[in-house]
């Protein structure tokens, strides 16, 4: 059984293409997408902290805070917060 559609074969350009536009919650930490990790992003950062015995409770998870999971463990924790430091800047 072929499994294979040889339809576009000779004809690549008319072949079906899938875009996939995918935005990150946020880039390294930059919340606010300024190009910064700075200030700004750090009082968000205190705002999400909820320690290591996470998940996070809903209401407390602001649209934002998964900006800030940096481990994607579903916490923010002292972890995340490390990682923080490693792309902070107070230059903003
Ligand atoms: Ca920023
Ligand atoms: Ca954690
Ligand atoms: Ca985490």
């Amino acid at each position: 059984m072929e499994a294979r559609s040889s339809e576009y074969e000779d004809a690549p350009s008319q072949r079906p293409r899938l875009t996939v536009d995918y935005v990150p919650p946020c880039d390294r930490g930059d919340g606010n997408r300024d190009g910064l990790v700075d200030l700004a992003e750090l009082a968000a950062l205190i705002a999400c902290i909820t320690g290591p015995l996470g998940p996070i409770d809903p209401p407390r998870y602001l649209d934002y805070c998964g900006c800030f999971d940096a481990d994607a463990d579903g916490d923010i924790d002292i972890a995340d917060f490390a990682m923080f430091q490693t792309v902070f800047s107070d230059e903003g």
